[in-house]
């Protein structure tokens, strides 16, 4: 068996494919034949690991595909550059962020050629470059004009260890840092700015119906999750002895006659206020600051025992005048609803535990349907059920569903509440107290306030400095000749924003970007945008689901209402790629010391033989264990494929045309049928993001030909062309080859994909006259165009026939005729 250079195929094709231009995206897409394929983009903030390769790669393999379906192709790449990775691996190498995140594109840029992934590297961006950051300012300032974009001083999640605020999307489930996932998160008091996703909460919630057919059901179920509508009614209590308004929200206002207290959020804003007119205002203070140190997560988890501080005051219900205690308890979040609740302990089970340790009356209003209400006095849980209202006044036997409306309507009618939505989404908060990141092109003056910089003025350049070390507030703010500016509204002298944007602003657009990259008018031409947009496939990690996938279609949705874009959703098909792990099914990291570099990997064997392994172990949404074992099968597969292959090339019957299923030999019939059922099979394997069955496909092709004598063949040349393009996606330097060798001009990805024909799939069964020497003593049934050497032996398994062929050593000759007869002579 022929060995082959794998490391050489890869150089020589490489350097055509890039030299004639395969890459390169068409200057016009075509409408409906266009496909835009995108992978999430990297952070450069370390060289490309092998599950880069994994994961690019399953997009290259659609690539070529689609190049092949003769689709016109946008795929660009590109560098998540700014942001919290490349600076602190530039704090610790003492270099500038710039510096570090340079090399590395440079860098992972050459890996990602070598790895031979067909991105236009034309089109490549780069966030923190100014071309482009400039744009994600305007983006800001767009959202601005539009009101989107506001400033606002609140309690905000802060991790100690990043020095600076995360958004609620950077918090993980059990409330510590998305990045450093032992530190928890505290709350501080800071004037942050925010983009008003909230006000899109409904749309991002309703388009998730469509989306839902083409998206992982987990990340949209994750999304409506996030998004978390709530229907129920806001009613206004009011507090007794200051007279302030305490709105309060409920999903349940059918219990309204059961609160027996109310709870209010240490840090609502209301509470700043109140705090001074608190009866018991030194526990409250106390209370408060404790809770601050606490992440929403800790407050509200189940399990953990609630507590509070009773501060004094009282605050009157609207239905029935009754007044009741107001505490403070940090299971009441300020951010959610109205930052209080009216609790009903009989009917809530926080409420109840809560009303349990302080000793708070107990006041069952809702029965189950036909029994009798609990007593409250041997109640051991809250009964959460609906059911029927009593001790409810006019309410009084309503079922809950009808209750819920009634109350809500009733308050309306009264002026004290009304029916109610809430989200559990709250506004995307962007400021940064780092570095690394882009300005946010806003200018305080103490005359006029927060005013935006002109749109003709951007950039806001980020200036290099010599210490961008974080302390806990922006190190812009030291950096005078970046600070020191005038109020582009009264000329006076003002300082500038001194804060970054989240580097999740940055993304929220790149797909934007791509269509026209080098626009330096504008972020991009309507034209261009809305000939590629929606991207077809988006492929990334599942990781992303909350952060990045919601502010990537927020973002959508409001260049959409500004009439920039025509879409109003990024991407019509997500696909998860699966990790790779290491042998061990560990998490490769650089402090594991587990990581393998492709690299590495390819310096030894080539591209074709690892990608064909990863490709081959599981399916690309599965995870993967890496281990060089496969590498050896891979590697003999290929061989193998490669010298059936050229044992096709150079036949006698050179028609190039595909052959039809009438004009070939009965010889050739097992050989066509299972080309024909092959490419059907890997065809559909391919557009389903199935490769790994469609390789075993092609594995079994190759077992099944092993018998078939090619050079007696009329269909080599077809046969030989057609395997060619098969294994192209999955090992594109070697089918190049292989096509060369076929007498074809390269690229074997220009030449449109084979097409099966239905009928020629088709598996029929012949009946098969069985003869010993020339007299019929038997018939076998078998597939059509069943080789010789197989009908010989379906024959001699026959005991009708075994009877005439005693020793089967003694057999002189075999006559066959195709399908029909076999004659065996002893
Ligand atoms: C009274 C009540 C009685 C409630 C009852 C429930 C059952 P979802 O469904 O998640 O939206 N709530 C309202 N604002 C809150 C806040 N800021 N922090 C913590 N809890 C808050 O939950 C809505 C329910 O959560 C509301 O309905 C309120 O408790 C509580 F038998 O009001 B309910
Ligand atoms: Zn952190
Ligand atoms: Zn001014």
């Amino acid at each position: 068996m022929a060995d082959i250079d794998f490391k050489t195929l890869d150089a020589k094709w490489q350097k055509h494919w890039i030299d004639s231009g395969l890459y390169k995206t068409p200057a016009k897409a075509g409408s409906d034949e266009k496909f835009y394929l995108l992978e999430m983009y990297a952070y450069p903030s370390g060289d490309i690991h092998i599950g880069h390769f994994r994961n690019y790669t399953v997009g290259d393999v659609m690539w070529r595909y689609l190049r092949s379906r003769g689709k016109t192709l946008l795929h660009p790449f590109g560098w998540d550059s700014f942001g919290l990775p490349a600076e602190q691996a530039a704090i610790k190498r003492n270099i500038q962020p710039g510096q570090w995140t340079e090399g590395n594109i440079a860098t992972g840029k050459e890996t990602l050629t070598r790895l031979g992934i067909s991105y236009d590297w034309d089109r490549e961006v780069v966030t923190s470059r100014s071309d482009y950051y400039r744009w994600t300012q305007w983006i800001f300032l767009k959202l601005y004009e539009k009101g989107l974009t506001y400033q606002d001083e609140a309690a905000v999640n802060w991790c100690p260890e990043c020095n600076t605020v995360l958004a609620n999307e950077q918090v993980t489930g059990s409330g510590t840092c998305w990045r450093h996932d032992t530190t928890s998160v505290e709350k501080r008091f800071l004037k942050q700015w925010y983009f008003k996703i909230t006000e899109y909460a409904q749309r991002l919630l309703d388009s998730l119906d469509d989306l839902e057919k083409d998206w992982p059901p987990s990340t949209v179920a994750q999304q409506r999750n996030w998004i978390g509508r709530s229907e129920g009614a806001e009613i206004n209590f009011t507090v007794v002895e200051t007279g302030d308004d305490l709105p309060i929200f409920t999903t349940r206002p059918d219990t309204i006659y059961g609160v027996t207290f109310m709870a209010i959020a240490p840090d609502a804003r209301l509470m700043r206020t109140l705090v001074d007119r608190c009866p018991n205002r030194s526990a409250v203070e106390e209370y408060t600051r404790k809770a601050q140190k606490k992440s929403e997560i800790e407050r509200t988890a189940e399990g953990t025992e609630k507590d509070g501080v009773d501060t004094g005051l009282t605050v009157r219900n609207p239905f029935n005048r009754k007044a009741v205690p107001l505490f403070v308890a940090d299971y009441v979040l300020a951010g959610y609803g109205c930052g209080a609740v009216m609790a009903v302990p009989a009917h809530d089970q926080r409420d109840f535990e809560f009303a349990r340790k302080y000793d708070v009356p107990i006041v069952t209003v809702i029965h189950p349907d036909g029994a009798d209400p609990l007593d409250p006095a041997t109640m051991t849980e809250a009964f959460t059920a609906r059911g029927v209202m009593h001790n409810s006044d006019r309410f009084d036997g309503l079922p809950s569903e009808k209750g819920i409306v009634d109350t809500a309507l009733h308050a309306k009618g009264q002026g004290f509440g009304r029916p109610a939505i809430t989200f559990k989404l709250r506004d995307w908060l962007i400021s940064r107290q780092r570095y690394w990141g882009s300005p946010i092109p806003m200018i305080h003056c103490a005359e006029c306030g927060a005013v935006p910089v002109p749109e003709k003025d951007l950039p806001v350049l980020l200036p290099e400095v010599e210490d961008f070390i974080p302390k806990g507030r922006s190190p812009l703010e030291d950096v005078d000749a970046f600070i020191n500016t005038e109020c582009p509204s009264c000329g006076r002298a003002a300082r500038r924003d001194a804060d970054t944007m989240d580097t999740f602003v940055c993304s929220s657009w790149y797909q934007f970007r791509y269509t026209d990259p080098h626009n330096a008018q504008n972020p991009f031409e309507k034209e261009k945008v809305n000939q590629w947009m929606p991207v077809d496939l988006y492929i990334g990690g599942s990781e992303h689901a909350m952060g990045h996938l919601i502010y990537f279609r927020f973002i959508t949705k409001v260049l959409h209402d500004l009439g920039y874009v025509a879409v109003d959703e990024p991407a019509k098909v997500l696909f998860h790629h699966g990790m790779v792990l290491d042998a061990k099914g560990d998490i490769m990291s650089k402090s594991k010391g587990n990581v393998v570099s492709p690299v590495t990997v390819i310096d030894e064997w080539g591209v074709d033989i690892p990608r064909l392994a990863m490709l081959f172990f599981a399916p690309p949404h599965k995870e993967i264990l890496w281990t060089e074992k496969g590498l050896v099968g891979a590697k003999r597969f290929l061989i193998r494929y490669a010298n059936f292959v050229t044992s096709l090339a150079g036949r006698e019957h050179n028609a190039q045309a595909a052959p039809t299923l009438d004009e070939i030999s009965k010889t050739d019939v097992v050989a066509f049928r299972r080309a024909h059922q092959t490419i059907r099979k890997v065809t559909a394997d391919i557009e389903g993001l199935q490769y790994n069955t469609a390789i075993a496909a092609l594995m079994e092709l190759l077992n099944d030909l092993g018998q078939y004598a090619p050079d007696k063949s009329e269909i080599a040349d077809w046969l030989g062309a057609t395997l060619a393009q098969l294994i192209g996606p999955f090992a594109p330097h070697l089918a190049e080859e292989l096509w060369e060798t076929m007498g074809r001009e390269p690229s074997v990805f220009e030449a449109p994909w084979p097409e099966w024909d239905e009928a020629a799939c088709e598996e029929k069964e012949v009946t098969i006259a069985v003869q010993v020497k020339g007299k019929l003593r038997g018939t076998i049934a078998a597939p059509a165009g069943i080789s010789r050497d197989d009908a010989l032996g379906l024959a001699l398994a026959d005991e009708k026939v075994k009877r005439h062929v005693a020793d089967p050593g003694a057999i002189k000759k075999v006559i066959f005729v195709p399908d029909k007869i076999v004659n065996i002579i002893v």
